[in-house]
């Protein structure tokens, strides 16, 4: 099958256990069905899904996906308060970079109110749960 387009979905550390555990803040929904569901309903885009709790190899996936995708959903989890690497990753490639936050990461803690990656992103989508990844999607197809 053709696809016009190709987006890879990254996901970083423990977001393996959505919907089974802190439901209050990340909703009750596994990230694979959510990820099923969302390809259904966009059949004409190529979906990918990448999940690592490995800095590096997130890191790895992001320019591996710069080589191969037209565009990065990347929720990069607690690495987004904390990693150079990742944000460097992120501004080193051209292909476009939405980062996703399922939770309003600024009514929470005060060290996730700091992104390394937005800097260097196309857009940032903050706290509309699992919808955060289709409304990055959409950002996307506006274009096309
Ligand atoms: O809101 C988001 O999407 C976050 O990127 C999620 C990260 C957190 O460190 C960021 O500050 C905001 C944490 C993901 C952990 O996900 C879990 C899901 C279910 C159970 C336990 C952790």
């Amino acid at each position: 099958m053709f696809y016009p387009m190709k987006i890879n979905i990254i996901n970083g550390p423990n977001l393996n256990l959505l919907g089974r555990r802190e439901n209050d803040i990340y909703g009750n929904q596994s990230f694979i069905d959510f990820f099923e569901a969302l390809q259904k309903k966009f059949p004409k885009i190529q979906l990918l899904y990448f999940q690592s709790n490995i800095e590096g190899e997130l890191i790895d996936k992001i320019q591996e996906s710069a080589q191969n995708c037209d565009g990065i959903i990347l929720n990069p989890a607690a690495y987004t308060h904390t990693s150079v690497g990742i944000a460097d990753a992120v501004r080193g490639i051209k292909t476009p970079v939405v980062e996703v936050h399922i939770s309003n990461t600024f009514s929470r803690e005060e060290f996730r109110h700091q992104s390394f990656v937005s800097p260097n992103a196309k857009g940032v989508i903050i706290g509309f749960g699992l919808q955060g990844y289709e409304l990055a999607l959409l950002s996307f197809l506006e274009k096309h």
